[in-house]
Protein backbone atom coordinates (compact mmCIF):
# COMPACT_ATOMS: atom_id res chain seq x y z
CA UNK A 1 0.00 0.00 0.00
CA UNK A 2 0.99 3.45 -0.98
CA UNK A 3 0.33 4.89 2.60
CA UNK A 4 2.30 2.28 4.13
CA UNK A 5 5.35 3.25 1.77
CA UNK A 6 4.80 6.93 3.28
CA UNK A 7 4.74 5.97 6.74
CA UNK A 8 8.40 4.18 5.72
CA UNK A 9 10.02 6.74 4.20
CA UNK A 10 8.43 9.68 6.68
CA UNK A 11 11.19 11.15 8.36
CA UNK A 12 10.04 10.74 12.37
CA UNK A 13 11.06 11.88 15.98
CA UNK A 14 10.28 9.40 18.60
CA UNK A 15 9.56 11.18 22.09
CA UNK A 16 8.91 8.07 24.22
CA UNK A 17 11.00 5.18 24.10
CA UNK A 18 13.08 3.74 27.08
CA UNK A 19 16.56 2.89 26.19
CA UNK A 20 16.06 -0.42 29.00
CA UNK A 21 13.37 -1.11 26.80
CA UNK A 22 14.98 -1.61 23.79
CA UNK A 23 16.99 -4.36 24.84
CA UNK A 24 16.95 -7.65 22.80
CA UNK A 25 17.08 -10.61 24.06
CA UNK A 26 20.05 -11.69 21.65
CA UNK A 27 22.08 -8.68 23.22
CA UNK A 28 20.46 -9.71 26.82
CA UNK A 29 22.10 -13.01 26.22
CA UNK A 30 25.31 -11.66 25.18
CA UNK A 31 25.92 -9.65 27.67
CA UNK A 32 24.99 -11.96 30.52
CA UNK A 33 27.81 -14.04 29.18
CA UNK A 34 29.94 -11.09 28.85
CA UNK A 35 29.25 -9.90 32.55
CA UNK A 36 28.81 -13.72 33.95
CA UNK A 37 25.68 -13.34 35.12
CA UNK A 38 23.08 -15.90 35.06
CA UNK A 39 19.93 -15.26 33.41
CA UNK A 40 16.34 -17.52 34.45
CA UNK A 41 16.36 -18.82 30.74
CA UNK A 42 17.76 -21.20 28.60
CA UNK A 43 17.68 -19.35 25.47
CA UNK A 44 16.00 -16.65 23.28
CA UNK A 45 12.97 -18.62 22.13
CA UNK A 46 12.23 -18.67 25.64
CA UNK A 47 12.72 -15.06 26.59
CA UNK A 48 10.70 -14.61 23.70
CA UNK A 49 7.59 -16.72 25.10
CA UNK A 50 7.58 -15.24 28.58
CA UNK A 51 6.99 -11.76 27.33
CA UNK A 52 3.27 -12.32 27.68
CA UNK A 53 1.79 -9.96 30.04
CA UNK A 54 -1.47 -8.93 32.02
CA UNK A 55 -0.68 -5.53 32.94
CA UNK A 56 1.75 -2.97 33.44
CA UNK A 57 3.68 -4.35 36.22
CA UNK A 58 3.75 -7.76 34.94
CA UNK A 59 5.82 -6.38 32.13
CA UNK A 60 8.10 -4.20 34.75
CA UNK A 61 9.19 -7.16 36.70
CA UNK A 62 10.90 -8.96 33.49
CA UNK A 63 11.91 -4.91 32.36
CA UNK A 64 13.82 -5.01 35.50
CA UNK A 65 15.38 -8.38 35.88
CA UNK A 66 16.73 -8.09 32.06
CA UNK A 67 18.21 -4.84 32.74
CA UNK A 68 20.10 -6.54 35.30
CA UNK A 69 23.07 -7.51 32.53
CA UNK A 70 23.39 -3.84 31.87
CA UNK A 71 26.89 -3.25 34.19
CA UNK A 72 29.90 -1.51 31.94
CA UNK A 73 29.70 1.40 30.26
CA UNK A 74 29.91 -0.71 26.57
CA UNK A 75 26.82 -2.69 27.56
CA UNK A 76 25.17 0.93 27.58
CA UNK A 77 27.00 2.21 24.64
CA UNK A 78 25.93 -1.51 22.74
CA UNK A 79 22.74 -1.05 23.43
CA UNK A 80 22.13 2.48 22.71
CA UNK A 81 23.74 2.01 19.67
CA UNK A 82 21.48 -1.02 18.70
CA UNK A 83 18.26 1.21 19.14
CA UNK A 84 20.17 4.22 17.01
CA UNK A 85 20.47 1.63 14.34
CA UNK A 86 17.50 -0.03 14.12
CA UNK A 87 15.37 3.63 14.75
CA UNK A 88 17.87 4.96 11.62
CA UNK A 89 16.06 2.27 9.80
CA UNK A 90 12.96 3.48 10.27
CA UNK A 91 14.02 6.83 9.70
CA UNK A 92 13.84 8.35 13.10
CA UNK A 93 15.95 11.42 12.47
CA UNK A 94 15.32 12.44 16.43
CA UNK A 95 14.76 10.65 19.25
CA UNK A 96 14.06 11.83 22.82
CA UNK A 97 15.62 9.07 25.45
CA UNK A 98 14.47 7.79 29.07
CA UNK A 99 16.56 6.45 31.22
CA UNK A 100 16.07 4.86 34.80
CA UNK A 101 19.39 5.95 36.81
CA UNK A 102 17.52 3.84 40.11
CA UNK A 103 17.62 0.68 38.06
CA UNK A 104 21.17 0.96 37.68
CA UNK A 105 22.33 2.98 40.78
CA UNK A 106 20.95 -0.08 43.07
CA UNK A 107 23.11 -2.79 41.54
CA UNK A 108 26.16 0.06 42.06
CA UNK A 109 26.20 0.91 38.51
CA UNK A 110 27.17 4.75 38.43
CA UNK A 111 25.72 7.68 36.50
CA UNK A 112 29.35 8.18 34.71
CA UNK A 113 28.82 4.77 33.34
CA UNK A 114 25.22 4.97 32.28
CA UNK A 115 25.92 8.41 30.85
CA UNK A 116 29.04 7.89 29.22
CA UNK A 117 27.70 5.04 27.28
CA UNK A 118 24.92 6.40 26.60
CA UNK A 119 25.91 9.70 25.34
CA UNK A 120 28.57 8.21 23.28
CA UNK A 121 26.55 6.05 21.47
CA UNK A 122 24.05 9.04 21.16
CA UNK A 123 26.71 11.55 19.56
CA UNK A 124 27.98 8.36 17.10
CA UNK A 125 24.11 8.40 15.81
CA UNK A 126 24.66 12.56 15.03
CA UNK A 127 27.98 12.04 13.10
CA UNK A 128 26.87 8.95 11.40
CA UNK A 129 23.08 9.14 10.61
CA UNK A 130 22.61 13.02 11.22
CA UNK A 131 20.55 11.42 14.19
CA UNK A 132 19.50 14.39 17.07
CA UNK A 133 18.71 13.60 20.26
CA UNK A 134 17.93 14.04 23.88
CA UNK A 135 18.17 12.29 26.82
CA UNK A 136 15.56 12.56 29.81
CA UNK A 137 16.02 11.02 33.08
CA UNK A 138 12.85 8.74 34.68
CA UNK A 139 12.25 8.92 38.75
CA UNK A 140 10.82 5.26 39.35
CA UNK A 141 7.07 6.16 40.89
CA UNK A 142 7.30 3.10 43.10
CA UNK A 143 10.06 4.18 44.98
CA UNK A 144 9.64 6.90 47.76
CA UNK A 145 10.04 10.34 46.59
CA UNK A 146 12.99 10.63 49.43
CA UNK A 147 14.77 8.51 47.20
CA UNK A 148 14.10 10.24 44.03
CA UNK A 149 15.47 13.01 45.49
CA UNK A 150 18.56 11.32 46.40
CA UNK A 151 19.20 10.24 42.99
CA UNK A 152 18.60 14.22 41.74
CA UNK A 153 20.91 15.23 43.76
CA UNK A 154 23.25 12.03 42.71
CA UNK A 155 22.73 13.40 39.13
CA UNK A 156 23.82 17.15 39.80
CA UNK A 157 27.02 16.81 38.38
CA UNK A 158 25.58 15.40 35.30
CA UNK A 159 22.98 17.74 34.49
CA UNK A 160 24.60 18.97 31.90
CA UNK A 161 24.16 15.95 29.94
CA UNK A 162 20.60 15.55 31.02
CA UNK A 163 18.17 17.23 29.18
CA UNK A 164 14.90 16.86 31.16
CA UNK A 165 13.35 14.42 33.65
CA UNK A 166 10.11 12.32 33.79
CA UNK A 167 8.14 9.92 35.85
CA UNK A 168 7.73 6.26 34.99
CA UNK A 169 7.12 2.89 36.79
CA UNK A 170 4.06 1.16 38.48
CA UNK A 171 1.08 4.10 37.93
CA UNK A 172 -1.41 2.22 39.97
CA UNK A 173 -1.16 3.92 43.64
CA UNK A 174 1.77 6.04 42.86
CA UNK A 175 0.13 9.57 41.81
CA UNK A 176 1.87 12.71 40.59
CA UNK A 177 1.24 14.37 44.32
CA UNK A 178 3.47 11.90 45.53
CA UNK A 179 6.86 13.57 43.54
CA UNK A 180 5.52 17.53 44.46
CA UNK A 181 8.54 18.10 45.88
CA UNK A 182 10.78 16.31 43.81
CA UNK A 183 9.81 17.91 40.71
CA UNK A 184 9.38 21.23 42.12
CA UNK A 185 13.24 21.11 42.65
CA UNK A 186 13.89 19.40 39.23
CA UNK A 187 11.73 22.71 37.89
CA UNK A 188 14.45 24.57 40.59
CA UNK A 189 17.36 23.45 38.48
CA UNK A 190 15.38 24.49 35.05
CA UNK A 191 14.74 20.80 33.75
CA UNK A 192 11.76 20.67 31.72
CA UNK A 193 8.89 17.70 32.62
CA UNK A 194 7.52 15.11 31.25
CA UNK A 195 5.44 12.34 32.94
CA UNK A 196 3.94 8.99 32.21
CA UNK A 197 0.09 9.59 33.22
CA UNK A 198 -3.16 8.20 32.06
CA UNK A 199 -1.56 4.88 30.89
CA UNK A 200 -3.17 2.52 33.65
CA UNK A 201 -4.00 5.29 36.31
CA UNK A 202 -7.18 7.77 36.28
CA UNK A 203 -7.23 10.85 34.43
CA UNK A 204 -6.83 12.92 37.29
CA UNK A 205 -3.35 11.73 37.20
CA UNK A 206 -3.24 13.36 33.84
CA UNK A 207 -4.36 16.71 35.72
CA UNK A 208 -1.93 16.26 38.55
CA UNK A 209 0.77 15.80 36.64
CA UNK A 210 -0.18 19.05 34.70
CA UNK A 211 -0.78 21.03 37.51
CA UNK A 212 1.19 19.13 40.42
CA UNK A 213 4.53 18.74 38.58
CA UNK A 214 4.57 21.28 35.80
CA UNK A 215 4.85 18.24 33.04
CA UNK A 216 4.59 19.89 29.35
CA UNK A 217 4.31 17.29 27.73
CA UNK A 218 1.94 13.80 29.21
CA UNK A 219 3.87 10.20 28.23
CA UNK A 220 0.29 7.45 27.16
CA UNK A 221 -2.24 10.00 28.53
CA UNK A 222 -4.81 8.05 26.63
CA UNK A 223 -7.28 7.74 29.74
CA UNK A 224 -7.79 11.18 29.64
CA UNK A 225 -10.71 10.36 27.73
CA UNK A 226 -12.74 10.11 31.20
CA UNK A 227 -12.56 13.87 31.70
CA UNK A 228 -14.00 15.80 28.92
CA UNK A 229 -13.24 18.74 30.75
CA UNK A 230 -9.66 17.32 30.47
CA UNK A 231 -9.69 16.26 26.86
CA UNK A 232 -10.81 20.21 26.04
CA UNK A 233 -7.87 21.77 27.79
CA UNK A 234 -5.21 19.23 26.37
CA UNK A 235 -6.42 20.18 23.16
CA UNK A 236 -6.62 24.11 23.63
CA UNK A 237 -3.12 24.35 25.73
CA UNK A 238 -1.92 22.06 23.19
CA UNK A 239 -0.11 19.43 25.81
CA UNK A 240 1.18 16.57 23.48
CA UNK A 241 1.04 13.16 24.28
CA UNK A 242 2.99 10.55 23.27
CA UNK A 243 0.87 7.30 22.80
CA UNK A 244 2.32 4.00 22.55
CA UNK A 245 -0.01 2.02 21.29
CA UNK A 246 1.68 -1.36 21.32
CA UNK A 247 2.21 -0.85 24.81
CA UNK A 248 -1.24 -0.46 25.47
CA UNK A 249 -1.68 -3.79 22.94
CA UNK A 250 0.57 -5.86 25.13
CA UNK A 251 -0.34 -4.18 28.29
CA UNK A 252 -3.66 -5.00 27.99
CA UNK A 253 -4.97 -1.13 28.26
CA UNK A 254 -7.01 -1.90 25.35
CA UNK A 255 -8.16 -5.06 24.05
CA UNK A 256 -7.37 -4.48 20.36
CA UNK A 257 -5.97 -1.88 18.35
CA UNK A 258 -9.37 -1.62 16.73
CA UNK A 259 -10.75 -0.25 20.15
CA UNK A 260 -7.43 2.24 19.92
CA UNK A 261 -8.66 6.00 20.52
CA UNK A 262 -5.44 7.20 18.85
CA UNK A 263 -7.75 8.09 15.71
CA UNK A 264 -10.16 9.95 18.20
CA UNK A 265 -7.78 11.83 20.00
CA UNK A 266 -6.21 13.05 17.17
CA UNK A 267 -9.45 14.49 15.29
CA UNK A 268 -10.35 16.21 18.42
CA UNK A 269 -7.53 18.27 18.08
CA UNK A 270 -4.97 17.32 20.61
CA UNK A 271 -1.24 16.67 20.06
CA UNK A 272 -1.31 13.14 19.75
CA UNK A 273 2.42 11.03 18.50
CA UNK A 274 2.91 7.54 17.88
CA UNK A 275 5.93 5.95 19.81
CA UNK A 276 7.36 2.85 20.76
CA UNK A 277 7.96 2.90 24.98
CA UNK A 278 9.60 -1.17 25.20
CA UNK A 279 10.10 -1.89 21.51
CA UNK A 280 12.24 -4.91 22.26
CA UNK A 281 9.23 -5.93 24.68
CA UNK A 282 6.15 -5.21 22.73
CA UNK A 283 6.96 -6.23 19.58
CA UNK A 284 7.44 -3.24 17.97
CA UNK A 285 9.81 -0.30 16.63
CA UNK A 286 8.17 2.99 15.57
CA UNK A 287 6.88 1.98 12.12
CA UNK A 288 5.58 -1.04 13.26
CA UNK A 289 3.38 1.11 15.32
CA UNK A 290 2.41 3.61 12.62
CA UNK A 291 1.76 0.19 10.36
CA UNK A 292 -0.04 -1.28 12.93
CA UNK A 293 -2.56 1.93 13.80
CA UNK A 294 -2.92 2.40 9.91
CA UNK A 295 -4.43 -0.77 9.43
CA UNK A 296 -6.42 -1.11 12.77
CA UNK A 297 -7.91 2.19 12.42
CA UNK A 298 -8.17 3.16 9.27
CA UNK A 299 -5.97 6.20 9.21
CA UNK A 300 -5.09 8.43 6.24
CA UNK A 301 -2.83 9.90 4.33
CA UNK A 302 -3.30 13.23 6.26
CA UNK A 303 -3.65 11.38 9.47
CA UNK A 304 -0.34 10.14 9.36
CA UNK A 305 1.39 13.08 8.16
CA UNK A 306 -0.38 14.89 10.98
CA UNK A 307 0.94 11.84 13.64
CA UNK A 308 4.04 12.77 12.50
CA UNK A 309 4.19 16.46 12.51
CA UNK A 310 3.12 16.31 15.94
CA UNK A 311 6.18 13.93 16.99
CA UNK A 312 8.04 17.47 16.01
CA UNK A 313 6.13 19.84 17.04
CA UNK A 314 6.23 17.91 19.98
CA UNK A 315 10.04 17.37 19.74
CA UNK A 316 12.64 19.61 22.02
CA UNK A 317 14.43 19.66 18.71
CA UNK A 318 13.76 23.56 18.68
CA UNK A 319 15.25 24.28 22.30
CA UNK A 320 18.07 24.87 20.31
CA UNK A 321 20.49 25.96 23.12
CA UNK A 322 19.78 22.24 24.42
CA UNK A 323 21.91 20.91 21.32
CA UNK A 324 24.95 19.53 22.61
CA UNK A 325 27.39 18.39 19.55
CA UNK A 326 29.50 15.89 21.80
C1 LIG B 1 7.16 1.62 31.10
CL1 LIG B 1 5.11 1.02 29.45
C2 LIG B 1 5.79 1.73 30.85
N1 LIG B 1 5.01 2.35 31.75
C3 LIG B 1 5.55 2.85 32.85
N2 LIG B 1 6.84 2.78 33.14
C4 LIG B 1 7.65 2.17 32.27
N3 LIG B 1 8.97 1.95 32.28
C5 LIG B 1 9.28 1.29 31.17
N4 LIG B 1 8.19 1.07 30.44
ZN1 LIG C 1 6.84 4.49 28.81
Amino acid sequence: QAIDDLIRALPKAELHVHIEGTLEPELMFKLARRNGIKLPYASVDEVRAAYQFTDLQSFLDLYYAGASVLVTEEDFYDLTWAYCQRAHADNVVHTEIFFDPQTHTVRGVSFETMLNGITRALSDALLKYGMTSRRIMCFLRHLPEADCLATLEQAKPYLERIHGVGLDSGEKGNPPSKFKRLFQRCRSYELPVVAHAGEEGPASYITEALDILGAKRIDHGVRCVEDPELVHRLARDKVPLTVCPLSNLKLCVVDNLEKHNLRDLLHAGLCVTVNSDDPAYFGGYMNDNLLACRAALNLSDDDVVQLVLNSFEASWLRDADKTRWE
